[in-house]
């Protein structure tokens, strides 16, 4: 076949999945970056992005009818799966090869082909643009599909995937250390003009009405995620509820991150950036480079970044003021220093938190934060901590928003990986000092979540819930429910994450 045109939707959440703070506010920069690379290498070749998560369903099944995509790409997260698998349905029917891509599809690619045979392909690269577009040049017969980076397909032999670099290493310039450092260089700045203008008002709108009130006295123009970085100095001991694929840290140059902002002032007059490095603070000597090459005629872009408390010291927090941040997304998790030491390590306790936020505050940036609950000997006394640590974070005035839900074992994350295996839970549970509260409901996780594709992820947070924390699942959401209401009596916005709404239940 020859690939004339290419449909590309970030699937928006299922029905009934419980929104956070940010949903709809900032843009899904994953389709926008692989509609860039697919034009620049197939220029012949028609490329529209869309974001399902503020386009109505019907109005992109409307797209798929008159666009009639060759290629149907689907950026699939835990959360979307439902309207992910529709939307192939319809795409299989109007006769497209689809092609599911992001986190979803990478922790489950090889279960999505076993069950959906409306899906042809699985991406399960983290940087998917090089993968994609080798894709579209194997469709084409260029290219065999052996060659495509992270492709996972079915063969007569089983399902087969590709294992290679996912940035060619002829995209990669220069060596050595450089090359470490200007890695995600490869990835050109990406076209937001292929993105339908009504998407980006739709984020500005949304963004206003959530946040306006955080930009009294100053107009905001557009609003854009962005990523010139990723990673996190605790790739070799994540989180344990940390489900991001890849943590190792890898960088554009400072040059590249400054083209990056001109060229989304210049195409949808952005004026606030998420970047969506997954730990700034990992890196303050790349934040240093990056506010030494800042251009003198770049206008006063303002940047929304992943920080984390631990980090989190006087001279980051300079350095963030010289950048241009105006606001950070930090992960305190608790307000319990035991529950903290479990769920993060050695170094981070409810002093550190409280520390980091008054730093923040002195320094006048706005905090974005969230509170994970029911991890690992999880106790009532300990999520009572908690939320009086919520309460204290906003009666001090230091939250622009918060969060709170109870733990979603990712099973990209530890917190999965033990659910899939029991004696190594029992193992860990050992170390670390915490007890299996339920041997039995452990021991029939594999059995239970193993194999399918379709993960109900209530059920799975009760069940882990059930088997490791001693406060219970009501203890939870109430827990939840007395952190959300405190905020929005006192105007804080908030959210859940990875829980649907009819599990939470009404304020
Ligand atoms: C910025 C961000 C947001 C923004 C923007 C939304 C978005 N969809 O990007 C906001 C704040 C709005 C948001 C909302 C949500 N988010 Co969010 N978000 C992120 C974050 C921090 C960065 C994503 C990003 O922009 N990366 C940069 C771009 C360039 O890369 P990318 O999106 O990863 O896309 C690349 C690859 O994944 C791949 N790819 C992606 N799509 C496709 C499609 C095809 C066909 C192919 C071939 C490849 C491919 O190629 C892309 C280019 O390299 C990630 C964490 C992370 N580090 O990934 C979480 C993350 C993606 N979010 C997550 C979640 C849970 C949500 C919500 C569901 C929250 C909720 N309500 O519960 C909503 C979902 C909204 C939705 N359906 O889009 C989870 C997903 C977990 C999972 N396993 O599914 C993540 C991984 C964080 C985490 N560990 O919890 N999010
Ligand atoms: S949750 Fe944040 S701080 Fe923890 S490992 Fe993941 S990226 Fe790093």
């Amino acid at each position: 076949m020859k690939v004339r045109s290419v449909l590309l939707v970030n699937a928006g959440s299922d029905a009934d999945v419980s929104s956070i703070a940010n949903d709809g506010t900032f843009p899904a920069l994953g389709v926008v970056s692989l509609a860039t690379v697919l034009k620049r290498d197939h220029p012949d070749v028609d490329v529209i992005a869309v974001d399902g998560q503020i386009t109505p369903m019907e109005e992109i099944e409307r797209l798929l009818a008159d666009f009639d995509p060759d290629v149907l790409g689907v950026g699939v997260l835990a959360t979307s799966y439902g309207n992910a698998l529709r939307l192939a349905e319809l795409g299989k029917q109007a006769g497209a090869v689809t092609v599911f891509g992001n986190d979803q599809a990478t922790a489950m690619g090889e279960r999505i082909l076993r069950h959906r045979e409306a899906v042809d392909y699985v991406c399960a690269a983290d940087v998917g643009e090089f993968a994609l577009s080798a894709l579209v040049g194997a469709l084409d017969g260029e290219r065999p599909i052996e060659s495509v980076p992270e492709l996972l397909y079915r063969t007569p032999g089983g399902i087969a995937r590709n294992h290679l670099p996912e940035i060619p290493p002829e995209e990669i310039k220069g060596s050595g250390g450089a090359l470490r450092a200007g890695v995600l260089d490869a990835i050109p700045v990406p076209d937001r003009t292929l993105m339908p203008g009504a998407n980006w008002s739709s984020y500005l709108d949304n963004y206003l009405g959530r946040y306006g009130a955080f930009h009294a006295g100053e107009t905001v123009t557009g609003v854009t995620t962005m990523n010139r970085a990723r990673g996190c100095a605790r790739v070799k001991s994540p989180c344990h509820f940390c489900g991001i694929m890849d943590l190792s840290l890898r960088f554009s140059s400072p040059e590249m991150f400054w083209a990056d902002v001109r060229a989304a002032q210049e195409q949808i007059s952005a004026s606030i950036f998420y970047e969506a490095f997954d730990s700034m603070s990992s890196s303050p000597r790349w934040v240093q480079a990056v506010v030494e090459a800042r251009p003198d005629d770049i206008g006063e872009p303002k940047f929304f970044v992943y920080t984390q408390a631990a980090e989190t010291t006087p001279r980051l927090v300079e350095l963030y003021r010289r950048l241009g941040v105006y606001r950070v997304n930090m992960g305190l998790e608790a307000g319990d220093t035991r529950m903290l030491k479990v769920l993060k390590g050695p170094r981070d306790s409810l002093e550190n938190n409280r520390r980091a936020c008054r730093l923040f505050k002195e320094a006048g940036i706005l905090i974005h934060g969230s509170l994970v609950l029911g991890g690992p000997g999880e106790t009532p006394e300990s999520l009572d901590n908690t939320v009086r640590f919520g309460r204290w974070l906003i009666d001090n005035e230091m939250m622009a928003s918060l969060e709170a839900q109870p733990l979603y074992p990712d099973f990209g994350a530890l917190t999965g990986t033990w659910l899939m295996n029991p004696d190594l839970a029992r193992q860990v549970a050992k170390e670390r000092g915490f007890e299996i509260l339920d041997e039995e409901l452990l021991d029939r996780m594999p059995d239970k979540y193993g194999s399918t594709d379709l993960v109900d992820f209530d059920e799975v947070s009760k069940d882990w819930c059930t088997i490791f924390s001693h406060a219970g699942w009501d203890e939870l959401i109430d827990a939840t429910h007395a952190i959300r209401s405190y905020a929005e009596r006192c105007g804080t916005v908030t959210g859940s994450g990875r829980i649907t709404q009819s599990t939470l239940g009404s304020q």
